[in-house]
């Protein structure tokens, strides 16, 4: 049975006193009940990763995930975070592929498929964004280019490290715009992706590995995106930023 989660993608917001608030706050507001087994993961900015942890470890449903991390585990690579560093904290999991980060920080596959084997090294879960422009999807390109980005920047993970990894599908023209892929786009993309799992790795290993849909959730539209049967979950920017909001999102999970 493959693992249902909503993952809350805080982007660079929140300083961290409002960080702290905000996870403190949700974990208050999550009911256990309708919770059920869903697995929620918060991801603030790095600042915010010590006092975040602190607040959830003791929360079985609830664990942390960084944004980003440096392939290298340390050296002079000023500024950055390596996945031992973050890893040493006692996070869970790491974003890695986010279309802000391509889009923004030009990180191709070849670089991505190195900060995903230095996740791994360290037994981070690689949570790996794929997804295409409006331009590709205009083109009708849309499932090639998502199988380009998982076949280049996933797929050299050998099938026991593959367990591992979450893949998030976030159309780029869905993100952060208010525009939601339709629960139809949603699922197609998805059962898309699974199969592509299942000719690399076999039907076991696609059948497990969760899929989260990304893109402008919010709960007016959370429980219809997640009854699509590939659509394993959420992750959620801006309504993750928001307590009742979020609350709200993940309990449409269960
Ligand atoms: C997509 C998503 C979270 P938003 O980037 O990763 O953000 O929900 O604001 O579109």
């Amino acid at each position: 049975m493959r693992a249902k989660i909503v993952a809350g993608n805080w982007k660079m917001n929140t300083v961290p006193s409002d960080g702290v608030g905000l996870v403190v706050d949700i974990l208050e507001k999550l009911n256990p009940s309708q919770v059920g087994d869903t697995r929620v993961i918060i991801s603030p900015p790095f600042t915010h990763l010590i006092d975040v942890i602190d607040h959830v470890w003791e929360e079985p449903h609830v664990s942390v995930a960084a944004q980003n991390c440096h392939f290298e585990d340390s050296g002079a690579f000023t500024g950055e975070i390596s996945a031992a560093m973050i890893a040493d904290l006692n996070i869970d999991a790491v974003i890695i592929g986010h279309s802000e980060r391509r889009q923004y920080f030009n990180e191709d596959d070849a670089l991505l498929a190195k900060k995903v084997d230095a996740a791994v090294r360290h037994s981070l879960l690689p949570l790996f964004c794929v997804g295409e422009s409006l331009d590709q999807r205009k083109s009708g390109n849309h499932e090639q280019v998502v199988k380009d980005q998982l076949t280049n920047g996933l797929f050299h993970l050998s099938p026991d490290s593959f367990k591992s990894a979450i893949i998030a599908y976030e159309p780029v023209w869905a993100i952060g715009t208010g525009e939601t892929a339709t629960p139809e786009q949603a699922q197609e993309m998805h059962a898309a992706i699974r199969a592509h799992v299942a000719d690399k790795y076999g039907a076991e290993i696609a059948e497990n590995v969760s899929i989260l849909y990304g893109g402008s959730v919010k709960p007016s539209n959370a429980r219809e995106i997640f009854s699509q049967p590939d659509v394993d979950g959420g992750l959620v920017g801006g309504a993750s930023l928001e307590t009742k909001g979020f609350v709200e999102i993940v309990h449409a999970m269960a």
